[in-house]
């Protein structure tokens, strides 16, 4: 396999303006007739028509109603004798395919005697030959055909037109899309499904259909899905005056998918994990991610399928872009300040413990890639989440009203067009003239073409006979494969200054007018280096920058202790707020390590008494307390170090964990009693936050239990295991018992099963506890292995999988073992999945990726684990191009 550049793209030689599909759906052999109305590109010298394929067999080509010569050129159908001119060709393909076969769940494939499709990226080859790349975009007309009683429902994108009795007890449906599309976004769907159905009227006026189709008896799970659905409606009208485009909306639920949920036009196809949810059967951050999938899904139906990709090197335009919109949509719905806060802290936990390292991992890119081998292995937390955050820049540097208008510029200029990255922020800087955006528009765009994550280091200077505080900001981003030298980028800097107790400090530049101060202002950094001099400081402040993380950069400043304490107490931020608690935090953890000695009183008291205020404070919302009690991750740690020993990080994360559990126990108490009756379930923010808070001093108290002997704590827990009234108390109160490795686990985890044994998304949920449990002696990984003979286990479906295999994989304190078994284990895992399924594999291969960082015996156990996949010859392009960069 060769490498893609972003610089070879060349418009299409030819367009593809209708295509009539017909369907014959049979798992063995369905037959696929492909009428397309062709014409060459006049703005492209003339060439052959080249037609992408993948697995499929060919049976006849007409153009124009005639036989024709064609020749295959590898996987492409290419078509030299085609008629000269500008005349529109028709073509007919008939080729057949076989979806019962199809493991990879990309194309046409078969689940739970249901046909699904998957076509983005490069699916749609595999239903039948096109132009598959997304600046081809055609009207659609679809006809189904297949058995009335084993397919009783039909769907496809668009609108229903016609159906109908076929013989043979056969019946068909046929489906017109009002919108031209990239083949990418083409759906289908077969077989028999039940739907929850919802009426809306927009608030343009227009009636509208919504549809959530599921397997029979999954039907009272849909409803928050279907919730969402509306929310997710007036959410984009309130906020971008975007409605609904069509008559019908539909999402269907499917339990064997590659990732989450899929935005074909009209026909969103979903991992059931991101649609069905009951309170027996769900967990609030189940019930969180329905709604932020169902929401990104629908947005995409503007951003993603109006306007679509050039290309898939601008994927981040439509991905970056529809992340930030479903962020802004997760907050709004959240409500408080606080409740927003703590929707960002998780966003930016995200991509601090996976986008980072990546971005310093030999899978580096930019949000804007130069190339890639396949494209599957593109769709990436850096593309995502890093690309949210470029858009998120955007955002502050025009303001929010801005970013409203630049987003109605976009959809003015582009609504129907496959464009690019560069083509948005021009629309967002030109709508917002005068903007430091559209100041400096050209430098911000290093933000898309320069892999790595910045580092900007902040140095204060108080000067207390002037009263000025003088503050630098330099700064720098590391080479990454390709980019050996990087130019500054713009940063946007949100912050404020306070005093050392606690008051917000007016903020005056120098030679700025009092009639300008603020307690919290932005500061736009474009050079390598730069200082702002603050006038009228009354005393030596301390810094709150990078406020609600306003660019995505590490930020260096010796902060003191004390400094941090007073962030943790009195920021207005609270994003700053419980970014000085983890400052805190991975200050001590990082002493330990580095210092390697006895774990013992690794928390100063102040620690422990700023811990213990945040527990006490009424004022503050419990799912904030429980991101400020949850210690930096073993992986963000490791991140910060130069060298780590996976096992020591462990074991002082641990012993800081069993300190906080001992050193707070009455408060971990009282935090139980307080909250763990949230009374009829809700999933709203304020009772969750109150489980999540519950359960983490459940969990506290059972770790302490270990060290006491007590067995009151474990007990209850295990109650509470038994007769929980919803799945999140249940599942923390099980996740207690493990994490402390108590003798009731095993009685624990036997009774969960049996309760939910038809249950396959708690199933998942029962084996990840079991593949991300705490490590004692080593007896994870053959309990893994023991659990992958489980009856319940099946490897081929990819929740499945990542429930148990993803699961152990990503338990750092279990996975990096002295003997090298769990990355043995690992590299079976790899080869043996990607038999079958290349795209769960090279997502499964990346768990190495950081191996260079680890010490040995680790790091020589790792590379040799990566070396053995890559010694394999067939392997896929997926894991192929994921060993080699890691090997590079
Ligand atoms: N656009 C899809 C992802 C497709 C992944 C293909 N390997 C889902 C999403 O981002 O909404
Ligand atoms: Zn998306």
């Amino acid at each position: 396999a060769t490498a893609i550049h972003r610089a070879d793209y060349q418009a299409p030689a030819w367009w593809i303006d209708t295509v009539d599909l017909t369907f014959d759906l049979d798992p063995a052999k369905t037959r696929v007739l492909n009428k397309m109305r062709v014409r060459r590109n006049p703005e492209v010298p003339a060439q052959p028509l080249r037609l992408d394929g993948d697995e499929l067999n060919l049976a006849r080509v007409l153009v124009n109603g005639a036989g024709t010569s064609f020749k295959m050129d590898g996987d492409q159908l290419v078509l030299e004798n085609l008629p000269e001119g500008h005349e529109p060709v028709e073509l007919e393909i008939f080729t057949t395919c076989a979806p019962a076969k199809n493991t990879k769940l990309m194309g046409l494939y078969v689940s739970e005697d249901t046909f699904f499709t998957q076509c983005e990226a490069e699916g749609f080859r595999r239903i039948t030959y096109f132009l598959d790349r997304p600046d081809v975009m055609a009207m659609y007309t679809v006809t189904l055909r297949a058995s009335k009683t084993q397919y009783p429902v039909l769907l496809s994108n668009g609108n229903l037109v016609e159906s109908g009795e076929l013989e043979d007890g056969r019946h068909f449906a046929k489906w017109v899309d009002p919108h031209k599309k990239p083949s990418y976004l083409f759906a289908l769907v077969a077989g028999k499904l039940v739907a929850r159905e919802q009426k809306i009227k927009s608030r343009a006026g227009k009636n509208h259909l919504l549809q959530v189709f599921v397997r029979p008896g999954d039907l009272e799970k849909t409803e928050h899905a279907m919730n969402s659905l509306m929310h997710s409606i007036a959410w984009d009208e309130a906020r971008f005056g975007l409605s609904l485009d069509l008559d019908r909306f539909m999402i269907v639920a499917t339990s064997d998918f590659n990732m989450g949920a899929m935005e074909n036009k009209g026909l969103n196809i979903f991992n059931t994990k991101y649609v069905l949810a009951s309170q027996a059967t769900a967990t609030d951050t189940d019930y969180a991610n329905i709604e932020s999938v169902v929401g990104h899904e629908y947005f995409h139906n503007w951003t993603g399928d109006r306007v679509t990709c050039r290309d898939w090197f601008q994927l981040s335009l439509k991905e970056g872009l529809t992340v930030f919109r479903d962020q802004e949509f997760s907050m709004d719905m959240a409500g408080t300040a606080s409740a927003r806060a703590v929707k960002r802290i998780d966003d930016v936990r995200v991509l601090r413990t996976v986008q980072f390292p990546e971005d310093a991992g030999p899978m580096a890119h930019p949000v804007r890639p130069d190339s890639y081998i396949e494209i599957n292995n593109f769709y990436t937390v850096t593309i995502y989440e890093k690309g949210a955050e470029v858009v998120r820049m955007q955002h502050n540097l025009v303001g929010r009203e801005g970013f409203a208008k630049g987003m109605k510029l976009y959809f003015e200029r582009h609504d129907g067009q496959a464009v690019t990255c560069d083509d948005f922020s021009q629309a967002i800087a030109d709508a917002n003239p005068g903007s430091p955006l559209a100041q400096h528009l050209q430098q911000f765009r290093r933000w898309y073409s320069q892999a790595g994550t910045p580092h900007l280091k902040a140095t204060g200077r108080y000067d207390a006979a002037a009263q000025t505080y003088t503050l630098t900001l330099a700064q720098s981003c590391a080479p990454t494969a390709g980019q050996s030298e990087k130019l500054p980028f713009v940063i946007p800097v949100q912050m404020g200054l306070l005093t050392a107790g606690g008051q917000e400090i007016a903020l005056q530049l120098q030679g700025e007018d009092a009639g300008q101060v603020a307690n919290s202002r932005m500061l736009v950094v474009t050079e390598a280096e730069q200082s702002f001099v603050f006038t009228n400081v009354p005393e030596a402040p301390v810094p709150s920058l990078l406020r609600a993380f306003s660019a995505p950069v590490v930020l260096e400043h010796d902060f003191s202790d004390a400094d941090l304490l007073t962030l943790l107490a009195h920021d207005s931020d609270p994003f700053n707020q419980w970014e000085a608690s983890q400052r805190l935090g991975l200050r001590i953890a990082l002493n330990a390590i580095n210092a390697g000695a006895s774990d013992a009183d690794l928390l100063p008291a102040s620690f422990v008494q700023a811990m213990r205020s945040v527990l006490r404070d009424d004022r503050l919302d419990p799912s904030f307390k429980d991101l400020v009690l949850t210690l930096p991750s073993e992986s963000y740690i490791a991140e910060q170090l130069a060298e780590v020993d996976p096992q020591r990080v462990h074991a002082v994360r641990e012993a800081m964990q069993l300190q906080l559990a001992i050193a707070l126990q009455a408060d971990w108490e009282a935090t139980w009693e307080a909250h763990r009756d949230t009374g009829a379930y809700q999933p709203d923010h304020v009772s969750a936050g109150r489980r999540a808070l519950a359960g983490r001093a459940l969990s506290m108290l059972c770790l302490n239990a270990v060290n006491t002997g007590d067995t009151v704590w474990p007990g209850k827990a295990y109650q509470r295991c038994k007769d929980a009234g919803n799945m999140t108390d249940r599942t923390a109160a099980l996740s207690a018992l493990i994490y402390s490795a108590s003798p009731l686990t095993e009685q624990a985890l036997k009774r969960f099963h049996a309760m939910f044994q038809h249950d396959a998304l708690v199933l998942d949920k029962w084996f990840a506890l079991q593949g991300g449990a705490g490590d004692r002696s080593g007896n994870v990984l053959p309990a893994v292995k023991a659990l992958m003979k489980h009856p319940d286990f099946q490897i081929k479906n990819p929740n499945r999988a990542r429930s148990l295999i993803f699961s152990y994989c990503s338990n750092p304190g279990a996975f990096h073992r002295t003997d090298a078994a769990g990355y043995v284990f690992w590299s079976e895992r790899v080869i043996e999945i990607d038999g079958f399924n290349p795209q769960v594999a090279a997502r499964l291969a990346r768990v190495l990726d950081r191996w260079k960082k680890l010490a040995e015996p680790y790091r020589t156990a790792a590379r040799e684990a990566i070396a053995r996949v890559a010694a394999k010859p067939d392997l896929s392009n997926d894991v192929r191009e994921v060993v080699t960069r890691a090997l590079a």
